[in-house]
């Protein structure tokens, strides 16, 4: 059986979400990596040394890390559920590129938007929201866009990249970034919590503390 190491809310619930639409037998162990002493977060760090989830410690003790590669290893696990489009496909290749959108472009702007704080000045606080927000913004539209006239971001199908970019455009929340300038991205995101693998997950993962 698979083991998958997330913290609650983070971006290895998106692998959470792919486990259970996937269908295969796993176990889901929370991990609170902040907690200097607690003995998960000590095996994790040893597992994972850049002291990350998610963590996916496969049925033979193989240790996978990454997003990217552990939602795809997922997905295609159970091809049936077509989580992704077929390896070798020219949609998959499109899929790897909107992954890639998620996991290097939106995922580290919404986390660097908490910073836009930090300026010791007002001018200079000044330029850091607004170099932000242009930056958050440019991401933000991309995938409004996308979500223009389909339901999910490779189409009419939910893919595992789906999840991924849900937990990420939930940081908004910690973020304090209005969302309301995105209509398609908040239709999407409730369309999304719906899907009863989400709920199943949300409520076995238990209320997010932001
Ligand atoms: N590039 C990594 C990023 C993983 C990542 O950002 N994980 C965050 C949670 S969303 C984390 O574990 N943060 C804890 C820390 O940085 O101490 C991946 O795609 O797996």
């Amino acid at each position: 059986m698979m083991t998958l190491y997330y913290h609650r809310g983070a971006c290895s619930t998106s692998n959470h979400f792919a486990l259970e639409d996937a269908g295969v037998d796993y176990e889901a162990i929370e991990v609170h990596l902040d907690r200097e002493d607690d003995p998960i977060a000590q095996k994790v760090r040893k597992l994972n040394p850049m002291g990350m989830t998610p963590v996916l410690v496969l049925a033979d003790g193989e240790v996978l890390t990454q997003n990217a590669a552990t939602l795809s290893y997922i997905a295609d696990l159970a091809p049936e559920k077509a989580l992704l489009p077929k390896l070798g496909t020219r949609a998959r290749a499109q899929a790897d590129s909107w992954m890639a959108f998620v996991a290097s472009d939106l995922h580290p702007v919404i986390i660097e938007y908490i910073y836009k704080g930090f300026g010791k000045t007002d001018a200079e606080q000044a330029r850091l929201i607004d170099f932000y927000e242009g930056r958050v913004a440019r991401r933000l539209r991309v995938l409004e866009e996308r979500l223009a006239d389909q339901a999910f971001i490779l189409g009419d199908d939910y893919s595992v990249i789906d999840g991924y970019a849900l937990v990420v455009l939930n940081w908004s929340i910690p973020a304090g970034l209005s969302l309301d300038p995105y209509p398609n991205l908040r239709r999407y995101m409730e369309r999304l919590e719906a899907r009863p693998s989400i709920r199943k997950v949300r409520e076995a993962e238990g209320t997010i503390s932001w």
